[in-house]
């Protein structure tokens, strides 16, 4: 192989008779190791192919070298080109998406605090976790809290929502900053309202805090998209969003509603699992 390097070496020596005696050695290799191959002293190219992907592979590399040795010689090019260790594009393709992160950087941050800091709340609302429904408390609300269950299908009502409907739903007075509490009694949950914006992990032993400020008037719908077991897909969140007369009537009425609910706490339910659909769920006990 040491002739070959000189060859190489030599300038004088023509193009052609370097690939001639490249392809001559490779066909002499390849017809020598008969089918078999492993790396050896002083190979020079790539191993036999074995398979239609190596011939193939191969083939692509042999065609790309060709094109390298004739295009792209001392001859072909006295000057390299400066596109590798060109300290301008280098700087360039540095500093451009450096530049970009910070812009994409400043107005996320910006975001993440304004979602992160609640802003002087009006009141609280406490969404606990369970496998598989919520519970809502209104603690500065005389201690509010019922249970929210999905409305099976069998159950449902004409203009009711598959899978989203709940019996009973939280509801929320409109342009009133709300503290949103989650937290959780099993597993992982996550309270997951798209239009709000809010999705926080409802985690057992701890106390997640989010914000809300409703807009309009309007029943907004969500999921738990925390994988949280078999009854995960049906635990949906509904937020009906009234006026803040309409949210004080709806008091009065929800505190002899849920009075009798203060047993619920302590209670652990666990739902029906045979059922894929949340039908064959039992009845919250209590209720
Ligand atoms: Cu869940």
């Amino acid at each position: 192989m040491v002739w070959l390097t000189r060859l190489f070496a030599k300038r004088t020596t023509s193009r052609a008779l370097v690939v001639f005696a490249i392809a001559a050695i490779g066909l002499a290799a390849t017809a020598a190791i008969a089918w078999a191959d492993a790396p050896r002293p002083w190979e020079f190219g790539m191993q036999a192919p074995a398979t239609p992907v190596k011939e193939r592979l191969s083939a692509f590399h042999d065609e790309l070298l060709a094109i390298v040795i004739f295009r792209f010689n001392h001859r072909s090019h006295p000057v390299p080109t400066r596109t590798s260790h060109n300290t301008v594009i280098e700087m360039l393709w540095t500093v451009i998406p450096v530049l970009i992160l910070v812009m994409i950087a400043i107005p996320s941050f910006k975001l993440m605090y304004y979602m992160d800091r609640v802003p002087n709340p009006d009141m609280t609302i406490k969404v606990t976790g369970h496998q598989w429904y919520w519970s809502y408390d209104y603690p500065d609300q005389g201690d509010l809290s019922f249970d929210s269950n999905i409305i099976p299908d069998r159950d449902l009502k004409p203009g009711q929502k598959r899978l989203l409907d709940v019996d009973n739903p939280l509801v929320v007075p409109v342009d009133t900053v709300i503290r949103v509490y989650v937290t959780g009694t099993d597993v992982i949950h996550s309270w997951f309202v798209p239009s709000f914006g809010v999705q926080e992990y409802a985690v057992v032993g701890r106390l997640n805090e989010s914000w809300m400020k409703v807009e309009h008037p309007g029943v907004y719908y969500g999921q738990c998209n925390q994988i949280c077991g078999v009854n995960h897909a049906f635990m949906p969140i509904k937020v009906e969003a009234v006026t803040k007369d309409e949210f004080q009537r709806w008091l009065e009425d929800a505190k002899k509603k849920y009075a009798h609910h203060d047993d619920r706490r302590d209670a652990v339910r666990v739902a029906a699992a045979s059922d894929a659909t949340g039908a064959a769920r039992p009845a919250p006990a209590g209720n």
